[in-house]
């Protein structure tokens, strides 16, 4: 009977510890007039938090690329056209550049703590 009790005490911890953590935030990150947008207005730098998502959204009608050489996430997401976006989640804290190599204008640095 001891041993059950343990057992459930170590169950709810781990559920309060779960609980507790920040949840992950998703951010929608237009790629407009050649330039890297947010909410409408122009985006050259943004902080996010780890295990945030940014979804990166094609709104221009041409394609786009977007792709990151950083040491915390290296990708590549292709080309895509207009209304399409492509996703990519941001696991390790650090700074990345993210660019489009179609664009080579297109320049965003991202901050993740
Ligand atoms: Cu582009």
């Amino acid at each position: 009977m001891r041993v059950m009790k343990a057992k459930v005490t170590v169950i709810l911890c781990a559920m309060t510890l779960a609980a507790g953590a920040a949840a992950a935030a998703e951010y929608t990150v237009g790629q407009h007039n050649k330039t890297f947008e947010k909410d409408g207005a122009k985006l050259e730098k943004l902080t996010i938090n780890v295990g945030d998502t940014i979804h990166f959204k094609n709104m221009d009608p041409w394609f786009h690329n977007v792709f990151s050489l950083s040491d915390i996430k290296t990708f590549d997401l292709g080309s895509y056209p207009q209304g399409q976006f492509k996703s990519v989640v941001f696991d390790k804290a650090g700074s990345a550049e993210v660019e489009c190599a179609i664009h080579p204008q297109m320049f965003l640095e991202l901050e993740v703590k």
